[in-house]
């Protein structure tokens, strides 16, 4: 096993040319999208090993999106195809202001067949463990495949960090999907809302109260991006703001918390304090939302130096 663990649904992506509403579009350049996917490539290309698992369908789509995986030196050997059910995809509008629209294209996706025996048992160099809302939101067994991936982690001291990653059209209700992303959040170390996210999950605005609410359910750490003011971390014995980094041009918001979850993430597998890795969070988070895909800007080790010594 690699040193981080994902499992997710990757989609094929079609990125509007052109702004207005997505049925009006007339041009869209193909790319690869899905939170946990995205997450993987910025591992890899950090130089960390990172296993993917997922279910793919036996359709270009599906071709697509593993070759790219392999192209981004990405452990995709658990990966399995079926004919029975198709690859998802989406949509995504192109906007100069706020976030684009989107739509999916995933009910009854081949990833959404993914069960807890996709999961390999051999743990290997396994360190990290990261899991995002949208898993849990895709069916009951990607459900169950979350909670396998937490009794791994809790059995074998893995850290295991959880983005919520709120997608409402993904679930049944807001009270399901609130009450769900809870008690994952509670099971985790490491839990990463954004600051509107907290809002929606806990009912406070306020980032401490927000924090204190994971923290007083078993969390470690709780990390709150607050979007361009960076974000506000607390743990049982501190808790600080880390300051974001000025974005010259924001060309596309999503993406950003992927970003940096992968900051997050490798900074800690490198051994670096939580503030120094939530400071790399943020660097990636800025440098993602200038490109156009949901995975394209994020950087290499010395792209990311760069931008850090830079900025
Ligand atoms: O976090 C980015 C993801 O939202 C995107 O790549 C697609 O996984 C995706 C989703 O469900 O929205």
């Amino acid at each position: 096993m690699a040193e981080v663990l994902l499992v997710g649904e990757p989609m094929a992506l079609f990125i509007a040319e052109e702004e207005g509403t997505l049925d009006r579009v007339n041009k869209f350049t193909k790319a690869l999208a899905g939170a946990e996917a995205n997450v993987a490539i910025g591992l890899s290309r950090l130089g960390h090993t990172v296993k993917y698992i997922t279910r793919l369908g036996n359709d270009p789509f599906g071709k697509y999106i593993y070759e790219k995986l392999l192209e981004e030196e990405i452990d995709v050997s658990s990966i399995k195809f079926t004919d029975k059910y198709p690859t998802g995809f989406m949509l995504k509008s192109k906007t100069s202001k706020g976030d684009p629209d989107i739509f999916y294209f995933r009910k009854g996706s081949a990833a959404s067949h993914v069960t807890p025996d996709d999961i390999d048992c051999e743990l290997g160099e396994l360190k990290h463990i990261h899991i995002t809302g949208i898993t849990a939101a895709l069916s009951n067994d990607t459900l169950d495949t979350v909670y396998r991936m937490i009794q791994i982690g809790k059995e074998n001291g893995i850290r295991i960090s959880f983005d919520p990653n709120i997608r409402k059209s993904l679930w049944k209700s807001e009270d399901e999907m609130v009450s769900t992303l809870n008690d994952i959040a509670s099971r985790c170390n490491i839990v990463m809302p954004g600051i509107k996210e907290g809002f929606i999950l806990t009912g406070s605005e306020e980032v401490d109260a927000i924090a204190d609410f994971y923290l007083e359910k078993g969390a470690e750490a709780v990390i709150i991006k607050i979007g361009d003011k960076g974000a506000y971390v607390k743990t049982k014995d501190k808790s600080f703001t880390v300051s974001g980094y000025k974005v010259e041009k924001v060309v596309d918001t999503v993406g950003a918390g992927d970003g940096f979850a992968t900051g997050v993430i490798s900074g800690l597998l490198e051994g670096l304090t939580l503030s120094d890795a939530v400071k790399r969070g943020n660097a990636i988070g800025a440098i993602i939302i200038m490109s156009p895909g949901d995975n394209d800007g994020l950087p290499d080790k010395v792209t990311l130096e760069k931008f850090m010594k830079e900025n």
